[in-house]
């Protein structure tokens, strides 16, 4: 029997009697969206500063990806790889001529788009650096987040993340994020296909690396013929203020990862971006994906990366970010730990006072209309879609100082 949700005590039960326990959701039941906007059951208006972990960077519901969505959705949804369809050429098109690769191979979440990237890198160590079979080893950096599959949580050094879920897949060695020297000394192995990092750490906490890292890092690893692996799934699609945020120092990876926004959040829609000599030595038949660049996904992809071009959003992201980031700086509360992003893509560090920690004050933003939630227990993300007004945006932040000094 399919029972109609009437009120938001009754779709937290629904949800904790039939689903399972894997999130613990701050306590509002979301209805309606648009824009920046989104409305719980019974009605209330939120700003969202989440945006579903900068998935709905082009706001919620924007009227021309889901005039795309439906469009296609009555036409032609799904027709597996199997066939040919005339939607995927014209997207893989649109994307490659997008962010200046030859190949794009399209997934679907941002997972499964890291996960193939470490395939593309593996195979790439051993059909054009010539590493021995089984001894490819791939770099990444302590907190990273990259996604829930079992690889991918083998690269993770965060027990919430990895913990009661063994054996882990072998290959990955662990550096310190933003540390050069470390970096350094472990490409000295000469068994190293590739470096996998954020251009800035959201989950960990919006972590921004020292100016001119990724450059050097990348630099690093030409120089060791190592694959530089960008995952943009969040700070990608003009989150931190430029259409990629390894733009924000001239680096163009080698594999480039998508997700998210890409879709503009009506559906899952990732992407991984390469060149011949990296893309081409997965064969046919050696990887793929039901769902994986079906005709629905291609359209809303396509309207989605408009979206983006046409509203300027990167630039309004640089913008408002520095508002943001300066307006926030001026609330005198000793909660304030620290301010830290790039773009719309940023972080408050609490620091708990009487008792009173980040969590609170997400609930106070909640009373007062303001969605974000915390991350590390400490760490507040503000990361609204990149359609907010300026003024809007102030509103928002008047709020979001209201919350914190509540608490003086
Ligand atoms: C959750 C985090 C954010 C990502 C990067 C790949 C993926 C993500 C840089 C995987 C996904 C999501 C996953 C979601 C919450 C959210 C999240 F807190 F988990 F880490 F954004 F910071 N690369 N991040 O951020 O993409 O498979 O989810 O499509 O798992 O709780 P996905």
């Amino acid at each position: 029997m399919i029972e109609k949700i009437i009120s938001s005590k009754q779709a937290m039960e629904m949800e904790s009697r039939y689903g399972a326990h894997n999130y613990h959701p701050l306590g509002v039941v979301l209805s309606r969206g648009k824009g920046p906007f989104v409305w719980d059951v019974e009605g209330k208006q939120y700003f969202d500063f989440l945006s579903a972990y900068s998935a709905v960077n082009q706001g919620h519901c924007h009227p021309k990806i889901v005039a795309a969505m439906i469009e296609q959705a009555q036409t032609l949804t799904l027709t597996s790889r199997a066939f040919y369809n005339d939607c995927l050429g014209t997207y893989e098109k649109y994307i490659t001529e997008t962010f200046g690769y030859d190949k794009v191979l399209p997934m679907n979440s941002g997972a499964e788009a890291d996960e193939t990237a470490i395939k593309l890198c593996r195979r790439w160590g051993y059909d054009k650096k010539g590493l021995p079979e089984n001894q490819a080893k791939m770099i990444v950096c302590d907190g990273n987040f990259h996604g829930r599959t079992i690889t991918i949580v083998s690269m993770s050094n965060d027990p919430e993340a990895y913990g009661g879920f063994g054996p882990f897949t072998p290959g990955f060695i662990r550096v310190p994020y933003n540390d050069i020297p470390a970096l350094t000394a472990a490409l000295e192995d000469p068994n190293v296909a590739g470096f996998l990092v954020e251009p800035i750490q959201g989950e960990a906490g919006v972590y921004v690396p020292d100016e001119g890292y990724l450059k050097k890092a990348f630099d690093l690893c030409k120089a060791k013929n190592v694959l530089f692996i960008a995952d943009e799934v969040q700070t990608g699609i003009a989150r931190t203020g430029k259409m990629l945020a390894c733009d924000h120092e001239g680096v163009r990876p080698d594999i480039l990862i998508l997700g998210k926004a890409l879709s503009g959040g009506v559906m899952p829609v990732s992407a991984v971006l390469a060149d011949d000599d990296i893309m081409l030595n997965i064969k046919p038949g050696e990887h793929g994906s039901t769902f994986g660049g079906n005709p629905v996904a291609c359209k809303v992809a396509i309207a989605a990366l408009e979206v983006i071009k046409e509203e300027k959003l990167a630039e309004r992201a640089e913008y408002l970010g520095n508002i943001f980031r300066e307006e926030s700086s001026k609330i005198q509360s000793d909660m304030i730990k620290q301010i830290r992003g790039k773009g719309l893509l940023n972080a408050i560090v609490i620091r708990p006072k009487n008792g009173k920690e980040a969590w609170d004050v997400c609930e106070k933003m909640k009373e007062l209309g303001v969605l974000a939630k915390p991350t590390h227990q400490h760490i507040i993300r503000f990361a609204p879609p990149l359609i907010i007004s300026e003024e809007e945006l102030r509103e928002a932040i008047e709020r979001i100082k209201q919350a914190i000094l509540s608490f003086e």
